[in-house]
């Protein structure tokens, strides 16, 4: 064993989702060295039984420097001395999966290896992020402790060892510390099987049901192939892009209606296939499409918690309750309402809902970004969503769009979208948000975009299980007509600065409107509050999603 001397690095705070910088960020040296450090010094405080007697799951979405990060990780893993560590074959491992293997094999956590959907390669982004026992993202208490050791870190542990080989399954020893090449498949792919009915999905495909699933060139490429095609009997060429690849073919494996452009259009042609899907890097985001229908992630999120009980064996005793992110629309607190379960309002990222599932008090939880998961793992999951959708399409019979326009019929709509104005300098974005925060309080009661408005606040969460308080999570402003307008900073970007404007207006017109039209007035709204042309020189956003 030897132990290396470093210093800190002080920019090693871990955001929404981990530690994300850009690749050549990573590449310094002592790096990755120092995070992981950090994080197994943080492992090691709570490690009651002894970190002898635990197992430390890594896996990555295959991006470039996953494998390199991951020998080092498994070096340092030896020297401090974990018992075993279970890795992906080829380093892989989707976000989900990673969850599911620390859930079933009892592990103390994992080390997750991505950007998400941010692109990948040299001159793109990396990222490590650390899951704890329950298989969720470390919660935010943790990650402080993780952010506090890289500051006050002299020294990191290591062995002398060649890389290991990580193309074959199998063992070997590294010092005290078994080395375990395990199938990435596998765990994950049997928490699937216990949860939906693969009969009915195989004879779904049997009646001549066609999809289209757009993998990405990232890492859910092996599990679509593999529980699609093989186990479902989806055919042959269904799942595209499905190899993984270090640069994810140049492109951003974000699954939303710009990034996967290729198979929106393929949706939007005569003959296209019934469904269309795709997930992002590291596959814990997913895409739903019908012939020339676009399903919001808000929508997705209150069609699989009002189906799930009738069309997802899983989930036939009942849903214990949902969950949403603030920033993500309200259609699903409609459905909780009708179901007569609690719909609960986390801040952004996933690590929130851990505590409300291990309590037994959700189920079903998404957010606006395409992620939805439930109680089965403790990550959003894209292939399960996809799994949601398929046994929806296979118990109502209805095409996509039907079933969407039903629960509009039904429910109303709530007309949504999220702009985002990318490659903001850092420092005026932020005296931005400051500055219309300080303004809040004198906003209550006035008249905008046609309604008044009746609550703006910044958005504090106190997590009702075990009473800790993250404040400052969002700038809500709530009109008496039920719209809302949102704003944050992105705490995943690796350059500058990213506004998140998010706008929801619910009408109960069975969904007949035209959403450009019915959200321009609070798109307008918001510009103006943020002060935005006069502050950054932006009118229209990067991207909407
Ligand atoms: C974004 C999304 C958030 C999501 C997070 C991680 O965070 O808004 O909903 O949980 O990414 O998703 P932010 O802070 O940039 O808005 V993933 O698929 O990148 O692990
Ligand atoms: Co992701």
């Amino acid at each position: 064993m030897r132990t290396i001397k470093t210093t800190p690095f002080k920019d090693q705070r871990p955001g929404t989702s981990g530690l994300r910088k850009k690749t050549r960020v990573f590449m310094q040296p002592n790096y990755v060295e120092n995070f992981v450090q950090a994080v197994f010094n943080t492992v090691r405080e709570d490690a009651t039984q002894g970190i002898e007697n635990e197992t430390l799951v890594v896996g990555g979405d295959g991006r470039f420097y996953n494998r390199e990060a991951t020998q080092k990780i498994l070096r340092m893993a030896a020297a401090n001395g974990f018992g075993r560590v279970l890795v992906g074959r080829e380093s892989l491992l989707s976000t989900p999966a990673v969850s599911a293997v620390i859930r079933r094999r009892s592990a103390i956590g994992g080390l997750v290896l991505s950007a998400s959907h941010n692109p990948g390669g040299i001159d793109a982004d990396f990222g490590i992020k650390y899951n704890v026992r329950n298989g969720g993202p470390a919660p935010e208490a943790f990650t402080e402790r993780i952010y506090q050791h890289t500051l006050n870190l002299s020294e990191y542990l290591t062995v002398d060892h060649p890389d290991i080989d990580l193309d074959h399954e199998g063992s070997l020893r590294l010092e005290n510390t078994e080395i375990v090449v395990i199938d990435p498949l596998l765990d994950y792919t049997a928490v699937l099987a216990e949860l939906f009915d693969f009969d009915t999905l195989r004879a779904l495909f049997q009646s001549g049901f066609r999809m289209r699933f757009d993998a990405m060139h990232a890492v859910t490429g092996p599990y679509a192939h593999h529980i699609f095609e093989q186990l479902l009997g989806a055919s042959a060429g269904t799942v595209i892009n499905g190899t993984p690849l270090v640069d994810f073919g140049g492109h951003h494996p974000d699954p939303n209606q710009v990034n996967a452009a290729e198979l929106v259009a393929h949706m939007n042609v005569a003959g296209a296939p019934d469904f269309g899907a795709a997930c992002d890097g590291d596959g814990d985001r997913n895409l739903i499409l019908g012939r020339n229908f676009f399903v919001t992630p808000g929508d997705s999120l209150a069609l699989i918690t009002e189906h799930a009980q009738s069309a997802i064996p899983g989930y036939r005793s009942g849903l214990a309750g949902a969950a949403r992110s603030m920033p993500t629309s309200t259609a699903v607190d409609r459905v909780a309402a009708a179901l007569d379960i609690r719909c609960y309002e986390t801040p952004t990222g996933w690590k929130f809902f851990g505590n409300l599932m291990d309590a037994g008090r959700c189920t079903i939880c998404g957010e606006e970004s395409f992620g939805t998961g439930s109680n089965h793992v403790r990550e959003k999951d894209g292939v399960w969503a996809v799994l949601c959708w398929l046994s929806i399409l296979a118990h109502t019979r209805k095409s996509v769009a039907e079933v969407v326009k039903d629960h509009w019929q039904q429910f109303g709509r709530s007309y949504y979208q999220r702009h985002d104005y990318e490659g903001l300098q850092a420092a005026p974005a932020t005296q931005m948000i400051d500055d219309l925060r300080s303004k809040l309080a004198t906003l209550s009661g006035t008249q905008v975009a046609g309604s008044r408005i009746t609550l703006a606040d910044d958005f504090s969460y106190t997590d009702p299980v075990d009473g800790s308080v993250s404040g400052r999570q969002g700038i809500r402003i709530l009109l008496e007509d039920g719209s809302r307008i949102v704003c944050r900073l992105s705490g995943t970007g690796t350059e500058g600065a990213t506004l998140r404007v998010y706008v929801e207006r619910y009408l109960k017109d069975a969904g007949e409107g035209n959403i450009n039209d019915v959200l321009a007035p609070l798109v307008e709204e918001a510009r103006n509050l943020l002060e935005l042309r006069q502050r950054l020189g932006r009118d229209e956003p990067t991207i909407i999603t």
